[in-house]
């Protein structure tokens, strides 16, 4: 494949751009290799800047449920464009969709709109520090929140698990405020909370984790969250800006029955246009301004494009079926690529979710811990990235992301994957 626009503008983007991208992960710099440009999606496809076309697993990381430039989608912000692009102001639009959230995620009683998942999980951090008038908060090691400031951790060394900055920009002060515990570690929660349970603001959680690949919490994990905050009056926030209408229609909290205290949305809720939310429990939500002491704003929030495109989406995936169907289409494609991983002796697993789905080139029958993630072989996953690449399959430029199915992925970009996947398993065996 020749990708020489790719790597002109990459070279021109460098100049101007910090790293060239406007995002990290975008930089291909796990799997090695210049990254790619992009210049226009259809259903489940993308087109690069070099007219190569690839079947998309990232779907512009998620929010893409039902494929680029679903035609409801564009119909809905083509009419919105007609009446203007936004107004500073409130719009009957909001309201819809608020009202559609609470209808859809019992536990969000109130909903405020944002505009990126970052937004919605620091501002409601700073809710449940205002609810509960306590600075601690609790977060897992591999979870990733946005780029908020107190949430920039690493596991910090010790009992005390307190958070060492992970950024530089981030002050100690921050990151002393944040513990960091280990995803699906039941006791270690249970003891935690037994000795400090009282001094925590909140357990900010993402309730199946996207950002370490896909692990999803073990029995009795999610549960004991929601006991322990009970039990010691702190917030339990499920981030559900990856999950929310992904894994379901309820989110991970309808999959697995656990209700949180709040909730954060993004993705999927602004149907590619950016949009976060954050909601829940009335008597918490009513604290924030204007009805209550806790300050937070945005200029953009609920945009009325964002909110439209928005609205198609939700209303698309509300129809009776979808998740069956998206849930079984990704179910084909990762028993297809075990299949193929297992004909070439390649030790490859998968997690699935609904639409979302985890790859391990681990030989492991099952992933469930960040350590078994940051076991598995890099080498591998890159072998693999790169010639599912040239066989025109986009994945997640990184072995720690999850990956993203469609509407739009039907039973021939399936095929195509899988013939794809027989080559680049291939080239790992050699
Ligand atoms: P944004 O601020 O990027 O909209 O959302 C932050 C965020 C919050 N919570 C969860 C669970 C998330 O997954 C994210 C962002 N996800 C990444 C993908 N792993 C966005 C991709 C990127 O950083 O470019």
């Amino acid at each position: 494949m020749n990708h020489d626009n790719s790597r002109n503008l990459f070279d021109l983007a460098r100049k101007y751009i910090p790293g060239g991208v406007n995002s990290p992960v975008r930089a291909f710099k796990s799997v090695g290799g210049d990254p790619l440009f992009f210049k226009a999606g259809e259903g489940a496809w993308l087109t690069d800047s070099d007219d190569n076309r690839y079947i998309d697993y990232v779907g512009a990381w998620g929010p893409l449920i039902l494929g680029h430039r679903n035609e409801k989608v564009i119909a809905a912000l083509t009419e919105q464009l007609e009446k203007g692009l936004g107004y500073g102001a409130s719009t009957e639009g909001e309201v819809e969709i608020a009202q559609k959230i609470c209808e859809l995620v019992p536990s969000i009683e109130q909903v405020r709109l944002v505009t990126s998942g970052t937004e919605a999980t620091m501002s409601a951090i700073r809710l449940a520090r205002g609810f509960t008038k306590r600075d601690k908060v609790v977060k897992f090691e591999g979870c990733y929140h946005g780029h908020v400031d107190g949430l920039l951790v690493k596991a910090g060394s010790g009992a005390l698990t307190l958070g060492e900055p992970d950024s530089l920009g981030v002050p100690k002060a921050y990151t002393k405020l944040t513990h960091v515990l280990s995803y699906n570690d039941i006791d270690g929660v249970k003891e935690f909370f037994a000795e400090h349970g009282d001094e925590i603001a909140c357990i900010i959680v993402e309730p199946v984790a996207g950002n370490m690949n896909f692990v999803a919490p073990v029995p009795g994990f999610l549960e004991t969250l929601r006991e322990v905050c009970s039990k010691h009056g702190a917030v339990l926030i499920f981030d559900e800006v990856m999950t929310g209408f992904r894994v379901g229609l309820g989110g991970a909290q309808g999959v697995y029955g656990v209700t949180p205290d709040l909730t954060t949305l993004g993705k999927v809720i602004g149907g590619g246009l950016p949009v976060g939310a954050f909601g829940g429990r009335k008597d918490i939500m009513q604290h924030i301004a204007p009805s209550g002491a806790v300050y937070q704003a945005g200029t953009l929030s609920g945009s009325p494009l964002a909110v439209a495109a928005g609205l198609a989406m939700l209303n698309s995936i509300s129809e009776p079926g979808f998740y069956d169907k998206l849930g079984s289409q990704a179910e084909k494609l990762v028993t297809g690529l075990k299949e193929r991983a297992a004909a070439a002796n390649v030790p490859f697993t998968t997690n699935q979710l609904g639409g979302m789905f985890g790859l391990f080139f681990s030989g492991e029958s099952q992933v469930s811990h960040f350590e078994q993630v940051m076991a598995c072989n890099a080498e591998h996953f890159r072998t693999f990235f790169h010639a599912m690449l040239d066989n025109g399959v986009y994945l997640a430029p990184s072995s720690f992301e999850a990956g993203f199915i469609s509407a739009a992925h039907g039973d021939t970009e399936i095929a195509t994957t899988l013939d794809a996947a027989e080559r680049a398993f291939a080239a790992i065996a050699t």
